[in-house]
């Protein structure tokens, strides 16, 4: 494990979640692709999932734990296995950490920040182990920003129409095609009250023959974990590019909560956990301030 990008990416995601970074780490090569490509990963996980994290590589990957305490003391210092994992479960999830509704965990990828095999790690000790493919190692320890879990969503089919490009305001995330990506390490900013200028583009496998997409927005304003129907923000459909003016009501909550983006080239549902056919569905951490 390259421990340097290790310790940038957790860097990253503290500057990136406001949490004032207790690590100095200088690394020369900043690899925005790279990050990119990272913050698709998603394994956004809340409170309880990433206890059930732990337990769970504690349960099948207890190897990877104790590598960790042991780069992390650069110790020689015998001390038992029990002790280790002891320790790194003080450090991630103390009471202090759970109570702040803040917990630690490890997200694994690709040594190149992708996920290839769409293996995501245990979140809970009663899930089976799974074997781990080989090249696979930790590429960060997050903390947790999501507060609950939402139902799934992904497509059926992604070749041929997915969503290349969400842009808040001046904020954009460009992206490849998948069924579902939960973007990590980027958040949008809304203003409560305010309109923010919204941009959806859908990439499409034979661009000069643009699929009809139809496109659909939900936000999670009262922050209960679901996506009410009156909680759709958006709806339309095209051939081209969507672009709207997302009204930010004045009385919805401040703090994170998630925005659902889906395009569906089969027209797609108004209920955002009905599953699409032929598109991608994007989940984005949006902040209400
Ligand atoms: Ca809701």
């Amino acid at each position: 494990m390259n421990l340097l990008r290790f310790l940038l990416v957790l860097l990253v995601l503290m500057m990136a979640f406001g949490i004032q970074a207790v690590a100095s780490v200088s690394e020369q090569s900043n690899d925005k692709h790279q990050q990119a490509r990272y913050s698709e990963l998603g394994d956004l996980l809340t409170v309880e999932q990433a206890q059930g994290r732990f337990a769970w590589l504690r349960k099948c990957y207890d190897d990877v734990l104790v590598e960790l305490w042991e780069r992390m003391h650069a110790s020689s210092d015998i001390v038992d296995k029990e002790e280790k994992l002891r320790q790194l479960k003080a450090l991630w999830l103390s009471d202090t950490a759970l109570a702040a509704g803040k917990a630690q965990y490890l997200t694994f990828a690709n040594t190149d920040f992708t996920n290839p095999y769409q293996w995501y790690a245990g979140t809970s000790a009663h899930e089976a182990c799974s074997i781990m493919p080989v090249e696979y190692e930790p590429v960060a320890l997050k903390t947790t920003v999501l507060p609950r879990s939402y139902c799934e969503n992904r497509s059926y089919e992604h070749e041929w129409e997915w969503i290349s490009e969400v842009t808040v305001d001046d904020s954009t995330h460009q992206s490849e095609k998948h069924d579902h990506s939960l973007i990590s390490g980027k958040v949008f900013v809304l203003r409560a009250n305010q309109a923010s200028k919204v941009t959806i583009k859908p990439g499409n496998k034979e661009p000069e023959f643009p699929s009809y997409v139809a496109a659909r927005v939900w936000i999670d304003w009262d922050h209960n974990g679901q996506f009410e129907s009156s909680e759709m923000v958006y709806r339309s459909a095209s051939s081209g590019v969507f672009k709207f003016l997302l009204n930010v009501p004045a009385t919805v909550p401040e703090g994170l909560t998630l925005m659902r983006v889906a395009t569906d080239a089969g027209g797609g549902s108004n209920d955002a956990c009905t599953r699409i056919h032929y598109g991608e569905v994007e989940d984005y951490l949006v902040t209400v301030r």
